[in-house]
């Protein structure tokens, strides 16, 4: 019996990526005086590596072999990181970023129905709450019994140890948990640590390889503009999704 939804954040819950989190790295990269700049289409490439201060690395490796960096350049990665995030939350106080369709429909179902709601990222913490209190409630982040988020476990996803450290702070099983995710590096966290993963898409993460999903949807759905379900199983189908269909499709 599934009585335990897990929740993604980036591309998940809300669009967060391209236009929260590359303006913030971009707005950090100006206050430090370099003329890094990721436009969209770099960005959807950079995002092949999970947690900003891993990406900011990869980004130099692969796309700026020619830097010359201080010599502690972790520090300065680190710094880079901590201006991004103060960025990042201002930008959601001051207008926040969308919920994604059906996600506040989902979690108040969820929610009254007495379901178990936990969130397993690896954006840095303050980030889900910023998101959490803007976009869905002021009290949002307790409508969630864990916030399995950033650097507590060393290897990020597509890893499944944060996976593994949520559901332990938990106390349940993969049996007893779905998890909901948007890319194929959250899609392989997720199977990985044994659970069965609700995959919805978005701009940048629509051509990934969903193998292994129970299902790939375009969103989850409202009532007056329903999902389209994007897998083979059920191409074309469209609807809501809520704990009625969890049922049927579990
Ligand atoms: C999102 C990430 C994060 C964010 C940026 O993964 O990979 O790195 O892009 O956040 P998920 P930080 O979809 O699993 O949440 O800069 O705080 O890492
Ligand atoms: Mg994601």
């Amino acid at each position: 019996m599934v009585d335990t939804l897990l929740f993604d954040v980036d591309g998940t819950l809300a669009d967060t990526e391209r236009d929260g989190h590359r303006p913030a790295f971009n707005a950090a990269f100006r206050d430090f005086g370099l003329d890094w700049e990721w436009d969209v289409a770099l960005y959807g490439k950079l995002l092949n590596v999970t947690g900003g201060k891993e990406r900011i690395r990869y980004y130099v490796e692969r796309f700026r072999p020619d830097y010359r960096g201080p010599a502690r350049f972790d520090e300065l990665v680190i710094e880079l990181h901590r201006a991004k995030t103060a960025h990042y939350a201002r930008l959601l106080a001051a207008g926040g970023i969308p919920l994604r369709p059906g996600v506040r429909r989902l979690l108040t179902e969820a929610r009254v129905a007495g379901y178990t709601l936990g969130i397993v990222t690896t954006t840095t913490p303050d980030n889900v709450t910023a998101l959490l209190r803007h976009s869905l409630a002021p009290d949002g982040p307790d409508w969630f019994s864990v916030i399995a988020a950033g650097d507590i476990v060393p290897a990020k996803k597509p890893a499944p140890d944060i996976y593994h450290w949520a559901m332990a702070r938990l106390g349940v099983d993969a049996g007893r948990c779905l998890a909901f995710e948007d890319s194929d590096n959250g899609l392989r966290s997720a199977l990985a640590a044994g659970l069965r993963t609700l995959v919805t898409v978005n701009d940048y993460t629509r051509g990934h390889d969903f193998t292994g999903a129970l299902a790939v949807l375009s969103d989850l759905g409202e009532a007056q503009a329903p999902y389209l379900r994007l897998d083979q199983a059920g191409a074309g189908e469209r609807g809501v999704f809520d704990l009625a269909r969890l049922r049927a499709w579990l």
